[in-house]
């Protein structure tokens, strides 16, 4: 059993050929992160939906589920408006799948988990839905299970009517159904998790569409289904803020002819809102044009400078803890004994923006103020993008 998250050319040197792989997806907060917890047997410490829980990178988990079987589980972050951008969660799931295949790794399939407590398919979930089918491609829909999370928290009834309408709809799960797609219920343990895992066994591996878009086809992101498909809502999300942009400037206009200086302030400070906006859709429209090398070529810049400031990270903290030792500092009447202690080593945590650190939140003094986290992965991309795509990157074992 491993909790540690692994990378493709870690993975290929580990596989049998009687090895499985499953990818994990679905929108934010649907369980994908618990059911593989549920799977491995251990909280992996990747669950939750606040700030710090929420899965922001793919990462690959296995457990031995015979004594030939090895399962290899794949979590993926989900898209959703809050947290990472929708080109961010893209890139980083072309970026896995790019390199697997490239690898000759295979995923015999995937699941897509879904809260049956969801009561409208809409918004986030369906724009989720919508690129998971093009990123997928028919001919791999049979080896997809559509499963749904969260049975307890639902009666019986609602469950079954929102499945009923998940599988009728052509706009839902219909058309993944109808193309041998299969339906399974997840009840939040170890027992379920296993049955819908069951079938993955028997599997021939898959080659999704992305996967054969930018591997095979060399294509950039965006010109694979998936990053269409994703294009065309930005592109709606760009028209609706260019209506709103342009009904601000002609408010803005009638209040300067008005001289009505107080709601040409207002609409002036709208405008500049609307603008910020469409420039932040219109660079992540940008994101999206870069292939497979450039994924890569990112990936392997971070984790060399991943390391390299880990490295230097490690060394300044060393050197200072040689240099203030507290009893030489409390000897020379420079710290109290509360701060002498703060600046002994602590355990290290994840922070979600930058790395390892060694910091707490409620961890001011002066001592700590030492920067203990890598530089931020936005900015060393920048090294080979110029603007910066944040493709977020596992830091791995290899
Ligand atoms: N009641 C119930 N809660 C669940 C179930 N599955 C997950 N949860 C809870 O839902 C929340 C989100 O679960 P995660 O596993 O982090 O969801 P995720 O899909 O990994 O979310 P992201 O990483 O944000 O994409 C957590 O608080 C889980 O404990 C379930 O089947 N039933
Ligand atoms: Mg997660």
């Amino acid at each position: 059993m491993s909790n540690t998250p692994m990378s493709p050319q870690t993975m290929k040197l580990s596989l049998r050929p009687t090895d499985v792989i499953v990818a994990v997806m679905g929108l934010t907060g649907s369980g994908k992160s618990t059911f593989i917890s549920q799977c491995v047997g251990q909280n992996l410490g990747i669950i939750g939906h606040g700030l710090q829980g929420f899965t922001q990178e793919v990462s690959c988990h296995m457990f031995t589920y015979s004594e030939s079987v090895n399962v290899y589980l794949v979590d993926t972050p989900g898209f959703d408006d809050t947290t990472l951008t929708d080109s961010d969660v893209l890139k980083a799931i072309a970026t896995w799948m790019g390199d697997t295949y490239q690898n000759k790794i295979m995923l015999n399939g995937i699941i897509y988990l879904h809260r049956i407590t969801d009561p409208r398919m809409q918004g986030s979930a369906l724009k989720n839905l919508h690129i998971f089918r093009k990123l997928c491609g028919k001919d791999a829909f049979k080896n997809v299970t559509l499963a749904t999370t969260m049975w307890e928290a639902v009666s019986l009834e609602d469950g079954e009517r929102r499945e009923r309408e998940l599988l009728e709809t052509p706009d839902f799960w219909k058309p993944m159904y109808q193309k041998d797609a299969v339906v399974a219920r997840h009840y939040n343990n170890r027992q379920s998790a296993m049955a819908i895992l069951e079938r993955f066994m028997r599997k021939e591996p898959i080659v999704t569409s992305l996967q054969e878009e930018m591997v095979n086809g060399k294509k950039e992101l965006v010109d694979t289904e998936a990053g269409m498909e994703l294009n065309t809502e930005y592109r709606k999300i760009e028209e609706r803020l260019k209506k709103d942009l342009e009904a601000t400037m002609e408010g803005l206009r009638a209040a300067l002819q008005e001289k009505d200086k107080e709601t040409a302030a207002e609409l002036e400070r709208c405008r500049m809102e609307v603008n910020e906006k469409l420039n932040k859709v219109q660079m992540e429209r940008e994101d999206l044009k870069v292939d497979l090398a450039k994924l890569l070529a990112a990936t392997k810049l971070f984790r060399a400078m991943a390391r390299s400031s880990n490295q230097a990270v490690n060394e300044m903290q060393q050197e200072r803890n040689h240099n203030t030792s507290g009893d030489d500092l409390r000897e020379h009447g420079k710290l109290s004994k509360e701060e002498t202690t703060a600046s002994a080593p602590r355990p290290q945590s994840y922070d979600p923006n930058g790395g390892y650190s060694n910091r707490t939140s409620s961890d001011q003094s002066s001592a700590a103020k030492i920067r203990t986290r890598p530089a931020r992965k936005r900015d060393m991309v920048k090294a080979i993008f110029g603007r910066g795509p944040r493709v977020e990157v596992t830091e791995v074992d290899d």
